[in-house]
């Protein structure tokens, strides 16, 4: 790695040219980085030419090019958003006194925790998704889902760039780290659970990208705002990209469902069997992989009553998404109903900052669910998709290994368990929708089970070459 072109090799705006310790850091952990990619990355198709768009810069023009280009050339970039100027810490105990540019040494180990934790979800996702090329339902699908991978691989480069500019050799140890944890390892698994679930198929994909990047916005934008301003700077720019990867999850969701109405249509029948012996993926299939999705991300919001988010938000460390909608940026004097198993309790609001993110988190995944629903009124059937309640299927916070169902009732333990497999996918529904996972790479051409894109990408026709196999 000596010689490097470093603006040409790993295009950054944090000076890299001129600091010789960052790069002596990044020089080492890069090969590893590689190594990881080639051997946990997408399996195959690292030959393959794909039409991808690279952050060369922050600004409008640099953010999105687009090339062709074989993933392991990927140019992995260090962007963080302009700096503003005289930009003051706008929550907690701290508020309007100057954000940080260096860590405080009495919030270096939650910061640090914070910024692994969020890294380790980055080439988790990567790993979880590497098997997926083998059965992609189109050309178009395929190039989405290695522009996901190539840019979570970059949100990784973001915060091991956050690790060894600002945490010295502790930085170094934990960055060697995040490529040592593997998804759904025994021994060495990754560190929040949603991330250590298999992702063997494109229907889980969707939901994946639908959920799990959402809950991966909430998290970006709640440490946007943080007074650390390289992580604040960091989340903003980590942001733009992110967008994309919740448009593949819901776009692909309302594709599926476009398709099984188009087949329902068709055949004349809402009757499951009919529809999956049709090859299309039947409503109730899909309300189970949205139970099982949702009810994993809410997971990843922690517990309900949080000393760690009290804390973390009274010293400026993480605030909520937008802080600046509120009115109360301090908190001391307010305080939460929380439901619980035991009852309503009223809890100081900062100890319930978790549930307040939860909360607007499900309000927004509500969103592609109003979409679907009237595309499913439109077509003239009665069935409705819904969000599990928040209290279904958690295994941490209050709600913890409490026996609830899709609605929030709560049943004997027995009854739950008899009918869980009612309510996510069984055995069965997944060897299902895994018979349906065909590969297609004729370009232009859409497995069965899914609609075509309304657009391609980048302005191009949804028939373009966008994964050139060879
Ligand atoms: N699984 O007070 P608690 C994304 C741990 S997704 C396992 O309940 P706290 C992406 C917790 O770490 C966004 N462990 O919660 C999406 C703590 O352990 P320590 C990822 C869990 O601390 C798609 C203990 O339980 N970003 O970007 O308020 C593709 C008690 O914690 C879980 C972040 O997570 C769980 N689900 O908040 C690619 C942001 N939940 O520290 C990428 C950074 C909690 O006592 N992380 N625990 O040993 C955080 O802000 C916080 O760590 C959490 C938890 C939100 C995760």
């Amino acid at each position: 790695m000596s010689g490097i072109n470093y603006s040409e090799k790993i295009p950054n705006n944090v000076n890299l040219v001129s600091d010789r310790t960052l790069q002596r850091a990044l020089e080492h952990w890069q090969p590893h980085f590689i190594e990881w990619w080639k051997g946990m990355g997408p399996s195959d198709f690292q030959s393959a030419d794909v039409y991808l768009r690279t952050a060369t810069s922050v600004d409008a023009q640099g953010w999105a090019t687009y090339g062709t280009v074989k993933m392991p050339d990927y140019r992995w970039g260090i962007f963080l958003a302009d700096q503003q100027a005289d930009r003051k810490i706008g929550f907690g105990d701290q508020m309007g006194q100057p954000v940080w540019q260096q860590v405080p040494g009495e919030y270096r180990s939650t910061l640090r925790r914070l910024i692994v934790t969020q890294g380790d979800t980055e080439p988790a996702s990567v790993e979880q998704q590497r098997l997926l090329g083998h059965t992609c339902p189109s050309l178009y699908d395929l190039r989405n889902l290695f522009q996901i991978n190539v840019e979570e691989g970059r949100h990784l480069w973001a915060m091991v760039y956050l690790l060894h500019a600002y945490f010295g050799r502790d930085g170094r140890e934990e960055a060697e780290e995040l490529l040592a944890r593997h998804s759904g390892d025994a021994d060495k698994p990754r560190i929040l659970t949603t991330f250590n679930e298999p992702i063997s198929d494109w229907l889980s994909l969707f939901c994946f990208t639908y959920f799990t990047d959402r809950d991966g916005k909430y998290q970006l934008k709640s440490l946007a705002e943080s007074a650390f301003d390289p992580l604040s700077r960091t989340c903003r720019f980590m942001l733009t990209e992110e967008a994309h990867h919740m448009f593949v999850g819901e776009t692909g969701l309302g594709r599926v469902v476009k398709r099984t109405l188009e087949v329902m249509k068709e055949i004349g029948s809402d009757d499951p069997g009919k529809v999956r012996a049709a090859g299309a993926v039947d409503l109730p299939t899909l309300q189970k992989y949205l139970n099982f999705w949702c009810s994993s991300s809410l997971d990843l919001f922690g517990s309900e009553i949080s000393s760690n988010s009290a804390a973390n938000f009274a010293n400026g460390l993480k605030g909520r998404p937008d802080e600046t909608q509120y009115e109360d940026h301090v908190l001391r004097s307010s305080t939460f109903k929380m439901g619980t198993p035991a009852g309503t309790e009223e809890v100081p609001m900062l100890n319930a900052l978790n549930e307040v993110m939860r909360e607007s988190y499900l309000k927004d995944c509500e969103i592609g669910l109003k979409r679907w629903n009237r595309q499913i009124e439109r077509a003239g059937f009665p069935f409705r998709l819904t969000l599990p309640s928040s209290r279904f299927r958690r295994t941490i916070g209050a709600w913890a290994g409490q026996s609830v169902d899709p609605q929030g009732k709560m049943l004997s333990k027995e009854e739950y368990e008899n009918k869980l497999h009612s309510w996510i996918p069984s055995e069965a529904d997944r060897a299902f929708v895994h018979s349906l996972m065909r590969k297609v790479v004729e370009p232009g051409k859409m497995a069965a089970w899914i609609a075509p894109p309304e657009r391609g990408i980048n302005n191009l026709a949804v028939g373009y070459e966008y994964v050139k196999l060879h």
